[in-house]
């Protein structure tokens, strides 16, 4: 049973609809980031960070909610979330999952912030808000899915951070990325997640 270290409004998000698309038992271990219990001692022994979301699955940590998405699609491929290993898909696939990581998400929380742009932007590994909402369109442009007709936990990372960008309004409403919402938007396993008053 997979053990998923949660809390309601935070990144543990992307985590839980990534689990609900894939079908899989998981166990919910209610981890309130408003009550300060990710600094807890025993938590900080799960993530010395003291950060959700983190899993436990057969004795083995893993934070961060990129490597949570791709270790579990990869740990039960019949959930048909990843590419196989010799999948020619399976460049594109890791590409924007690490590109949502690395650049879409500093991106949005710089926006949100207000954070001075810095004149070395070859020096930010997303160069620039701009430049990562240009890159994002081509890779969703074509459709419906990042892998075309296939979708993945690709789209559930990628998109996990669109919606929350749009919704904290700190992610230019551009046509490409509404339109892409409205389609990974209808995924009944995001559906019943944003029903769910708790996630
Ligand atoms: N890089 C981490 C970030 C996780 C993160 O920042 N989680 C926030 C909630 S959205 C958190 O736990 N904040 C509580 C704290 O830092 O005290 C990931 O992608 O999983």
């Amino acid at each position: 049973m997979i053990k998923l270290y949660w809390s309601p409004r935070s990144r543990s998000f992307t985590t839980l609809w990534l689990m609900e698309e894939s079908g899989l038992p998981y166990e919910r271990v209610l981890t309130d980031i408003s009550t300060g219990a990710q600094k807890a001692p025993d938590y900080l022994k799960i993530n010395p960070m003291g950060k959700v979301p983190a899993i436990v699955h057969r004795g083995v940590v893993v934070t961060e909610a990129a490597a949570i998405c791709t270790y579990l699609a990869d740990a039960y491929p019949q959930a048909g979330l990843a590419p196989a290993l010799d999948d020619p898909q399976r460049g594109t696939y890791l590409r924007w999952i690490f590109f949502g990581a690395g650049c879409i998400e500093p991106a949005i929380v710089d926006k949100l912030f207000h954070r001075p742009a810095v004149e070395r932007k070859g020096a930010l590994g997303y160069g620039s808000y701009e430049d990562t909402l240009n890159a994002l369109e081509t890779a969703l442009e074509p459709g419906p899915f990042i892998l075309g007709n296939r979708f993945s936990a690709a789209d559930v990372y990628v998109g996990a951070q669109i919606q929350w960008g749009l919704m904290v309004k700190a992610l230019e409403p551009r046509p490409v990325f509404l339109k892409y919402m409205e389609r990974v938007g209808a995924r009944p396993a995001l559906q019943k997640l944003l029903k769910g008053a708790s996630s």
